[in-house]
């Protein structure tokens, strides 16, 4: 059968013009004879304050770029980071993606695989789980989403400064937590796990209940630095392999 692939953490933003070039360019390469679905998880955008966004021309040319997959018959399937758990349905039309719950149960290749973006898994940062079970309560998102677009970009641009300064950001990334991990791994009844945001690529082969688990971290995006990051999971016949993006494959 074709393949799927699997991505997370491009922290998209009109600040990273070469990353978003990669993006392109990875997209557009897809072959739909060879790949039949891909999963974003969590983290396509560097920030999304609600999809009036898509009004903008940079974020209106990401979700058509993403469109052009369903156009060749590729499914596309978004799941919310940390960053763009306000991405909606106007987005998943304009991208005409299918937005997925975190976790998701993905059974395939003869395996039961949970994909899950990985905040959630951060239990040591109390502060930031503080934040996220308050933001991501439906009624304080519909206030939020009310506020006229001005005041979400005021917010949001204090938000991103003040975690920058705390050492937040890119810079300091808690790990997930190993009892956090367990229980996910416990009650999905699976053994294989792919996970993004801590920005630390790796394969972890472990034991859960004295059963053998193997949990993929995918790498962050960033292609505006020496040297450059990037890369994706690709699951087909073969089994799983890790791909890198590199400068060279956008010029
Ligand atoms: C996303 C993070 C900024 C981390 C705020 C309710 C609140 C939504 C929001 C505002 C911020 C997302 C939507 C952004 C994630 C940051 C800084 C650190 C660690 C509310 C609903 F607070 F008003 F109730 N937000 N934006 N951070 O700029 O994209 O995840 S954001
Ligand atoms: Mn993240």
């Amino acid at each position: 059968g074709r393949a799927t692939l699997f991505l997370a953490d491009l922290h998209l933003s009109p600040a990273i013009p070469r990353t978003v070039a990669a993006f392109e360019r990875f997209i557009d390469a897809i072959d739909a004879h060879d790949v039949g679905a891909v999963y974003i998880l969590g983290d396509l955008f560097e920030f999304w304050i609600g999809d009036d966004m898509l009004r903008t021309p940079f974020a209106a040319a990401v979700a058509a770029r993403l469109a052009s997959l369903a156009a060749r018959g590729i499914a596309l399937r978004v799941m919310h980071g940390n960053r763009d758990f306000l991405l909606g349905r106007r987005f998943a039309r304009a991208a005409a993606a299918e937005l997925i719950p975190d976790p998701f149960i993905l059974d395939t290749a003869g395996a039961r695989w949970i994909l899950t973006h990985g905040d959630a898994l951060c239990t040591d940062d109390i502060g930031y789980q503080r934040f996220r079970r308050f933001a991501r309560h439906r009624a304080v998102q519909c206030l939020f989403l009310a506020w006229p677009r001005r005041w979400r970009m005021k917010l949001a641009g204090n938000m991103r400064a003040n975690s920058e300064q705390a050492g937040g950001s890119r810079m300091h990334i808690s790990d997930v937590n190993g009892d956090a991990v367990a229980a996910l791994f416990a009650r999905s009844a699976a053994t294989r796990m792919i996970q993004g945001h801590t920005h630390r690529p790796a394969r972890h082969d472990e034991s859960h209940d004295g059963r053998a688990a193997t949990r993929w971290v995918l790498p962050d995006w960033e292609l505006d630095t020496t040297p450059p990051r990037g890369g994706y999971l690709r699951l087909d016949d073969q089994g799983l392999r890790e791909i890198a993006v590199t400068f060279s494959t956008i010029r």
